[in-house]
């Protein structure tokens, strides 16, 4: 492959851009202390329909990493849902004590540094509040993007709180 240099077979099957966003995710999680384990799928898992879909799991499993936007402070506010649920905002302007938006294309690329379909719980660009979807943590196993629409990577509910520092909380 032509950025290989090296002449070896790149490990990587991902074209080059995502291969950086995914790295981050790696190492921002590294730093956390966790060794993620990386499936990149062959196909697109923009969704968290698709996501299960593609790694024959349930949609209750996947992690939404949903971006928000203060309306008073515009700091973002990241809320880690399962899903299936559809997030009450009201309940997250209460938790912030501001209104709260859904962010658009073009803040959750600044705010996070990656694009939407592939936005990780953790790694952002800048350090967002944190809420995770309780119902989560009745899986075993959940499946978070890991910085592109074709990465994702594996932990328990547990480890996913303690990477991204998360306040546990009713979504809808
Ligand atoms: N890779 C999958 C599974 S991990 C994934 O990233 N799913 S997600 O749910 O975290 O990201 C998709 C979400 O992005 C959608 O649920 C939706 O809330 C949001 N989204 C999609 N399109 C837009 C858009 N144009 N503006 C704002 N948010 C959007």
């Amino acid at each position: 492959m032509p950025w290989n240099s090296q002449g070896s077979a790149w490990r990587w099957r991902l074209p080059y851009g995502a291969r950086s966003s995914v790295q981050r995710v790696r190492e921002a999680l590294e730093e956390r202390g966790f060794a993620p384990r990386v499936v990149e799928l062959d196909r697109t898992a923009r969704s968290a329909a698709e996501a299960a879909q593609a790694l024959g799991c349930r949609v209750e499993q996947i992690v939404k990493s949903l971006v928000f936007k203060g309306g008073r402070t515009g700091q973002p506010v990241l809320v880690l849902a399962s899903g299936v649920n559809r997030v009450d905002e009201r309940k997250i302007s209460e938790l912030v004590s501001e209104p709260v938006e859904k962010a658009d294309a073009g803040y959750v690329r600044e705010k996070t540094g990656f694009s939407i379909g592939g936005v990780p719980p953790v790694g952002h660009a800048e350090e967002p509040v944190t809420f995770v979807d309780e119902d989560l943590l009745r899986e075993e196993e959940v499946w978070a993007a890991a910085g592109h629409t074709h990465a994702v990577f594996g932990l328990s509910p547990t480890e996913l709180l303690k990477v991204t520092n998360g306040r546990v909380i009713a979504v809808k």
